[in-house]
């Protein structure tokens, strides 16, 4: 038997041994952590370890949770957690259940380490149809992941995020994770209730947040009610193309309520979608600026129940089609015709609510009301039946208002604050509490869910740190959740790590749901201190399909497709006509070709560069200094970046990633001569 064999088992029996004398020990998993002694923890085990556990003072809880997150060198995650970045606008990947980082995708901010949005052509382009408002704006404020579906299924092709500051949607293609397209809804300046995809991701989601008279038009406070609106966006997806289709999706308008969150309606409610709304009081503010105003804070929290936004779709699709109406060339639907057209509903919801999410069958409906310690369900049919007897009333707006009793299925009492839910493969439900830092399980009362003859009822709660927002459970949010694993996403980390000064990070931590009843664990806890996430999704790793290195030598990354201006191997040169310089470099360790490029003060320059490379993780970088450009080619890609030369001097341009022994060497001289 080889040595190294040998080890291996005798490691693995190790690991068998802490697990069981950890499991034995730890008969109930509470938070009475420090009563268990470290001799209880260590005893029976192999000496080595038993030493480790005893110098570290470690629980049996502690032990296992180690066991339960270590990944040893080599081995994959079997989940890969999408989070948003907050207001970094980036998106980050993050390994489950190691909760190591294993990538940041630029989004909407430039991204030095990955060249994203220095100099680059094709990015420059995407990020000109972002504009806002005829401006470049360099950063977003990113919610709500979500990655595309096939049968109310993550797929692992197309990852989606919405910009909540300019009411944008960016398109990630899950090839290569880089950003692809970036869109800017040109009826709405914010958003909240997007990114949300229909289950084989036809149409995109993206929900209105703060009422405002449409972008590029203005209408005072006081015209509020009439003139301010809400609106909800369906962007058409063309999975062939890998991109959003503008002219081909449509918009609604909505009451200047606060349209909050989105789901999308599955299996039998495929088809119909629910956004929650708050500040159906209409409070317009003006605290310091108009005497006697109310603050927002208690202004939009006045009535006890609020709208969520029931949209038939189907319907909408229809009406969508032949409808001539355009708002900032935006194909718009009018509440009027909405209304007319039987297709837009509000139920009465408990009170400021935030989360809504739809039970993995889409037979059930929850939401949370920030002010009420309940989380409520409706019931589709029960909704369907209520649409059918016509059991509604209207709002100002003359849209109608479904009767809450005759759509109600249950309501538990959780806790304080809930705000988001989650599911699991065993019939469990999972809300956040922010109030109360805690994670709450309760049972699918209904339906063929495996606790329905429990009834809606709460199990367990576990105690976070601290203040939860969103929680992701793995694949919690579709039609095929996984168990296992669920995080909740903290906004305080206060005592939990040590002191960076008074900006903290935020705070991930990760909680064991593998188990039955009252066994929520907490595993790990693991600093986010670069931005803060709001959502997250959790796939499972091996649905991806990524690709190492890019199809073919020459990859433009954006038109997934050889460029045919890439340089290629041999052909490397300087052409001059008149002013316009075009440089054809390649890159391939420990060189680029060429090494000197001499041109004049006031050229026009196009510069492209092929990395030739087929080796997986040959990158190399090319950064020029003064001119703002940085790039990161990936094997295989040719990149284009552009520029007036209007400084002389001597500029040394380099390769910014080690690629091998004599990457120092691998640099060259931008030589521009005065005029
Ligand atoms: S949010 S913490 Cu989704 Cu922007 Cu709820
Ligand atoms: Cu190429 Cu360093």
């Amino acid at each position: 038997m080889k040595r190294s064999v040998l080890y291996g088992i005798i490691a693995a029996l190790v690991l068998v041994v802490i697990v069981l004398a950890a499991l034995v020990l730890s008969p109930d998993q509470g938070d009475d952590q420090a009563a268990v002694s470290t001799e209880q923890a260590s005893e029976g085990l192999a000496d080595d370890a038993s030493a480790v556990i005893a110098a570290r003072g470690l629980t049996p809880d502690n032990v296992t949770a180690a066991l339960k997150t270590y990944m040893p060198s080599g081995q994959y995650d079997p989940y890969m957690m999408f989070s948003s970045g907050g207001h970094s606008g980036q998106v980050h990947v993050i390994g489950i259940p190691s909760m190591r980082l294993l990538r940041t995708i630029g989004v909407f901010t430039p991204e030095p380490w990955q060249g994203y949005g220095f100099g680059d052509l094709g990015q420059a382009e995407m990020f000109a149809e972002g504009d806002v408002a005829g401006s470049p704006v360099t950063w977003g404020d990113t919610h709500h992941p979500a990655l595309s579906e096939t049968n109310a299924s993550y797929d692992g092709e197309w990852l989606f995020v919405n910009d909540k500051a300019q009411s944008r949607i960016a398109v990630i293609d899950l090839r290569d994770f880089e950003t692809k397209q970036i869109v800017k809804n040109p009826i709405a300046m914010n958003d909240h209730g997007g990114a949300f995809v229909t289950p084989n991701t036809e149409w995109v989601i993206e929900g209105g947040q703060y009422a405002a008279p449409s972008v590029g038009s203005f209408a005072d406070i006081s015209e509020y009610n009439d003139k301010w609106r809400g609106m909800i966006t369906f962007w058409k997806f063309d999975r062939e193309k890998g991109r959003i289709i503008p002219e081909e999706s449509f918009a609604m308008e909505l009451p200047p309520y606060w349209q909050d969150l989105c789901d999308s309606g599955k299996l039998v409610s495929e088809g119909w979608i629910f956004c929650n709304s708050f500040n159906t009081e209409r409070a317009t503010g003006g605290v310091g600026a108009v005497e006697g105003a109310v603050p927002f804070e208690s202004g939009a929290s006045q009535n006890d129940m609020d709208y969520l936004h029931v949209i038939d779709l189907k319907k909408l699709e229809q009406v969508a089609a032949t409808n001539t109406n355009q708002l900032n060339g935006l194909n718009y639907v009018t509440m009027e015709t909405a209304v007319a057209e039987n297709l837009l509903f509000f139920i009465p919801e408990p009170k400021s609510p935030h989360g809504i999410d739809i039970a993995p069958n889409g037979d059930y409906m929850v939401v949370s009301g920030k002010l009420d310690p309940h989380v409520t369900i409706f019931s589709f049919a029960k909704i369907q039946q209520a649409i059918a007897d016509k059991k509604w009333s209207p709002d100002d707006y003359g849209i109608p208002v479904l009767d809450f009793d005759s759509v109600l299925e249950a309501q538990i009492e959780l806790g304080l604050g809930p705000l988001h839910t989650q599911f699991d493969n065993q019939g469990y439900a999972y809300t956040s509490l922010y109030l109360d830092s805690m994670v709450a399980r309760w049972t699918l009362g209904g339906g063929d869910y495996a606790h329905a003859s429990e009834g809606w009822t709460l199990i367990d709660k576990e105690s976070i740190h601290y203040n939860v927002g969103h929680i992701a459970a793995a694949e919690g949010d579709t039609a095929t959740p996984a168990g296992n694993f669920l995080v909740s996403l903290n906004k305080w980390s206060v005592d939990r790590f040590a002191n960076v000064g008074p900006l903290l990070p935020q705070n991930f931590q990760l909680i064991d749901i593998a188990g039955e009843g009252e066994s929520l664990q907490l595993l790990y806890d693991m600093p986010i201190g670069f931005g803060e996430p709001h959502y997250a999704q959790i796939m499972k790793t091996e649905r991806l399909k990524s690709i190492q290195v890019y199809p073919e030598v020459g990859w433009d990354p954006q038109k997934w497709a050889v460029n045919p201006d890439a340089p290629k191997a041999g052909e490397e040169r300087v052409e001059r006509d008149g002013n316009n310089v075009t440089v054809y470099m390649t890159a391939i360790r420990s060189h680029f070709t060429p090494e000197h490029v001499s041109i004049k003060k006031g050229d026009n320059v196009t510069w492209h560069i092929t990395n030739l490379e087929r080796a997986v993780d040959a990158v190399h970088g090319f950064a020029v200094p003064a001119y703002n450009v940085n790039l990161s080619i990936e094997p295989g890609e040719s990149a284009t970046f552009e520029f007036v030369a209007d400084k002389d001097g001597v500029f040394s341009y380099y390769c910014t990633e080690f690629c091998s022994a004599l990457h120092l060497e691998m640099t060259g001289y931008l030589m521009i001569a005065p005029e």
